[in-house]
């Protein structure tokens, strides 16, 4: 029998992201998967208050947290594995091709003596690599596309999809990041709809289309019946195409250029300079989809 695990999501509406609490009830172990550390971009503040809702849920339960995994290296807000990673000394994880996107990066923000190595993590998991979240068998599928580093976490009958599918009235990810495929993206999305069918789908964003309430959790069977990007385009030649051309529509993440640049160093803050100040790097006319209008 497949294990069900307690799955907790909380939308962070500035982000629209969908951060998540896996527990087994029994063992009252969990995982955190992609946490956000607050940023306002108008006044450069950070803040916790999402990992801090995170933290309190998991005491109010009376969790031990073993894992805080990350999905991919995000690019429209900062991680904050190193954050709780310091609140509760459970080691932080991420697909192994984040050294890819730290490479690309590092050229980007000319960082020479930036490590690329993935050491900023306790953890890089490899495609088929498994583990437990308490008693529940987990396991980790490769699902590039979106980004080069794109991972799925399968715990128990629950799937952490993040940035392939989103809800079926919301379609797929968009896969124009340096790195980004679409051709890829059709690929993993076909693995992970080859899932069974009652496996539960949990995604990353959910950018509620015509205004409705935020939503995040979906099986394979609606997503591979309903989902506006998969069902209606059924071919991997309609989908790229579908893709791209609304990739060409899309402006560039409002926070991608600092988004990155804490998430390719597992979700650090720059060092304070010699005034005590972290400063934030922003390259400028290196990447295109401007929107002037
Ligand atoms: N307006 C948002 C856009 C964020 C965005 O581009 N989201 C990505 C995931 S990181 C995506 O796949 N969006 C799909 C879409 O808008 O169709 C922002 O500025 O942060
Ligand atoms: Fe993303």
């Amino acid at each position: 029998m497949t294990q069900k695990p307690e799955v907790t999501g909380f939308f962070d509406p500035r982000t629209w992201s969908v951060q998540y609490v896996v527990a087994d009830p029994v063992t009252k172990r969990c995982v955190i998967v992609d946490p956000v550390y607050d940023f306002d971009e108008k006044s450069g503040q950070t803040a916790s208050h999402n990992a801090d809702r995170l933290l309190e849920f998991v005491r109010e339960r009376g969790y031990e947290v073993e894992w805080i995994l990350d999905t991919h290296p995000h690019a429209d807000h900062f991680s904050a594995a190193h954050y709780l990673k310091r609140k509760t000394g459970a080691p932080t994880a991420i697909g192994e091709r984040v050294k890819d996107v730290q490479a690309l990066w590092k050229s980007f923000y000319n960082w020479p003596d930036f490590p690329a190595d993935g050491s900023q993590w306790d953890r890089l998991f490899a495609h088929g690599d498994t583990f437990r979240v308490g008693d529940i068998d987990a396991r980790v599928m490769f699902s590039p596309g979106h980004t080069l580093a794109s991972i799925t976490y399968v715990i128990g009958d629950a799937a952490f999809v993040h940035d392939t599918l989103f809800m079926p009235d919301s379609g797929t990810a968009r896969a124009d990041f340096p790195g980004g495929s679409a051709k890829v993206l059709w690929t993993s999305i076909q693995d992970i709809l080859s899932l069974p069918d009652e496996t539960r789908i949990f995604t990353g964003h959910d950018y509620q289309p015509g205004g409705r309430a935020p939503l995040w959790e979906s099986t394979v069977a609606e997503q591979k019946a309903q989902n506006i990007h998969m069902a209606h385009y059924r071919t991997e030649d309609d989908f790229v195409a579908i893709r791209e051309a609304r990739d060409r529509t899309l402006a560039m993440p409002k926070l991608i250029l600092q988004s990155l640049q804490i998430n390719t160093n597992g979700g650090r803050l720059p060092e304070p300079e010699s005034n005590g100040v972290r400063n934030l790097k922003i390259p400028l006319d290196l990447l295109n989809g401007a929107a002037w209008d």
